[in-house]
């Protein structure tokens, strides 16, 4: 899917709108001053990275809440936006790499991505399941609900219709649609009631901590890729969400959340996925660098740069 010269596209996404934890929109921004564009280049690939994207602002005053959506239409704008310029570099047959910055960027990526390649698949490695509606959600962190967005679940009474009787900002998203049967989850452990009662009805593949450790880390990969893509020739979109990762392995994220997976196990989904050669789009979310010590942004830094090589193929030997 991808063309030559093989040609990653980095999208910086500086943005913390979808969730309240202030410093997350600073992730991308250690991830490349940490030498990641030179890392790609070591590994083979172009590298094209301009610099972080700027979104437009809008003025919290101007932003109150839908219903309990909290920042809709800025989440909507930059969303909008990031669905443009990635799927502006997937059409040219590059490989979009967004880091963010908060999940809920993830409605943009996937969006574009969908762009490019309609019948494209996701893997979702998460700790949590991130696909409350409007309706479910109890935060009104919009970073807890990009995929039901994304897979049309938000009713068509919300979605481009209104919100608390109010018209929805997310009209854009109206004819983006994934099937929920093409999403598979990794890593989940932290999971909303309502999230669990849409997983069922739709019956998304769910591979929680606890089918990780039962199955091991091997074989689910293939058990999320035979739910997903049994023919092994789907375009493949990687979103992961640090805090997947053991808050021992990644620290500095806005929801740690403890039994996570291992460096290991977060860098095998990684260069497995590489492996099949379907990977088309990269995200690598939810790194906050202002939480936790010195040492602990370091190190999720790293383990962040890490997962990237290992899905943009370096190879162990
Ligand atoms: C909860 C919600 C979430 C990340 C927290 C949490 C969602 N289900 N996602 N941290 N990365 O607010 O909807
Ligand atoms: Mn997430
Ligand atoms: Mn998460
Ligand atoms: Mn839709």
């Amino acid at each position: 899917f991808l063309t030559e010269p093989k040609t990653v596209a980095i999208v910086g996404c500086p943005f913390s709108g979808g969730q309240p934890r202030p410093g997350v929109d600073r992730g991308p921004i250690h991830l490349v001053d940490a030498g990641l564009c030179d890392q790609l280049k070591e590994l083979g690939w172009e590298v094209k990275f301009d610099d972080h994207h700027q979104f437009e602002d809008i003025s919290a005053a101007s932003d109150p809440p839908l219903g309990k959506l909290k920042n809709p239409r800025l989440v909507s704008k930059v969303t909008e936006a990031v669905a443009k310029t990635v799927g502006a570099h997937a059409r040219d047959g590059q490989l979009p790499l967004t880091l963010g910055g908060d999940h809920s960027l993830a409605m943009g990526t996937i969006a574009g991505t969908l762009s490019a390649h309609p019948d494209a698949c996701v893997i979702w490695v998460d700790a949590h399941a991130d696909i409350n509606t409007p309706e479910t959600t109890g935060s009104g962190n919009i970073h807890g609900m990009p995929l039901s967005f994304i897979c049309s679940l938000v009713d068509s009474s919300s979605l481009g219709g209104t919100i608390n009787g109010e018209p929805t900002p997310f009209a854009w998203l109206d004819k983006v649609h994934l099937e929920p049967g093409r999403l598979a989850y990794i890593g989940l452990r932290d999971v909303d009631a309502g999230e669990k009662e849409i997983l069922r009805k739709h019956k998304i593949p769910a591979f929680s901590m606890h089918e990780v450790d039962r199955y091991g880390i091997g074989q689910i990969v293939e058990m999320a890729l035979d739910r997903i893509n049994p023919g092994r020739d789907k375009p493949v979109h990687l979103s992961f969400d640090v805090d997947a990762l053991d808050p021992t392995v990644a620290p500095s994220t806005g929801t740690p959340v403890r039994g996570g997976l291992t460096f290991r196990e977060g860098h095998y989904i990684c260069e497995r996925l590489w492996e099949t050669g379907l990977l088309v789009a990269v995200d690598i979310m939810e790194v906050n660098p202002s939480l936790e010590d010195e040492a602990s942004v370091e190190q999720t830094v790293a383990v962040g740069c890490s997962l990237v090589r290992a899905a943009l193929g370096e190879t162990l030997l």
